[in-house]
């Protein structure tokens, strides 16, 4: 698999109601990104499952899709989505998934709205038993915070593993210890896995993350104002 350059992640409980989500989502599907989680720690499962359906729904809809200059969606097919312009994703092949939509912590949410993958932390289900779960189709992340972490993740199914958070980041509870970008290094020398870089990643520090060994970075806080506009930058500076 190759990881596409930005790793939007929508955070509900970032956004003061559920539609300024979808809008925002749409904003950075417009911008070419095709990388999407969702993320919501609200432990209300029906509300996640709906907005979770509601996103698909937005993100698959035809015109929508059109509009990117794409055809077909979503599929089983485990091709790679390379994160390029729009106009250059007029290639997408019919079948290949135009945007991924990842489920944060649940397998079974992920199922039930026919994401496209689920990424789980150290306190969630083991990656194997995602695995079980999800099959061998869909995409398996696995978030890591130090090198005993990487050694263990490196040794499961997943597709792809995270590690962070790389820089101080105010949007999770208890974070981790930052890794900085020596950890993304250290990281990087661990495994041959993708690897996603998480925490903090900003337009300003982006290029430095990847250039100390990310394939991707995963990003909450500086997507928030101008999702598209955001989006479009990070792309930009990523090329
Ligand atoms: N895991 C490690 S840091 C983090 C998560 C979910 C939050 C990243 O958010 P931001 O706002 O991009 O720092
Ligand atoms: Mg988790």
């Amino acid at each position: 698999m190759i990881l596409p350059r930005l790793y939007a992640i929508l955070d509900a409980g970032c956004f003061p109601n559920a539609e300024d989500m979808f809008a925002a989502a749409e904003g950075l599907v417009a911008s070419g990104c095709t990388l999407v989680q969702y993320r919501n720690k609200s432990g209300n499962a029906r509300v996640m499952l709906e907005q979770a359906r509601e996103l698909k729904r937005r993100l698959s809809h035809p015109h929508f899709s059109q509009n990117r200059g794409e055809v077909g969606h979503p599929a089983s097919e485990k091709i790679e989505s390379q994160n390029s312009h729009p106009v250059a994703q007029n290639a997408t092949r019919v079948g290949q998934p135009a945007i991924r939509l990842i489920m944060n912590d649940r397998a079974d949410l992920c199922l039930a709205a026919e994401f496209d993958g689920v990424h789980v932390g150290q306190e969630d289900l083991s990656p194997e038993s995602v695995r079980k779960i999800i099959g061998l189709d869909r995409w398996l992340g696995v978030s890591t915070h130090n090198p005993e972490q990487i050694g263990e993740a490196d040794l499961t199914s997943a597709d792809y593993l995270a590690i962070g958070p790389v820089f101080p980041t105010s949007s999770k509870e208890k974070p981790d210890p930052i890794v900085g970008l020596e950890g993304v290094r250290r990281a990087r020398a661990l495994t041959r896995k993708p690897l996603v870089a998480i925490g903090g990643i900003t337009r300003s520090n982006a290029a430095s993350v990847i250039a100390a060994g990310a394939d991707s970075v995963a990003v909450i806080s500086d997507l928030l104002r101008e999702p598209r506009k955001s989006a479009e930058e990070f792309l930009r500076i990523l090329r």
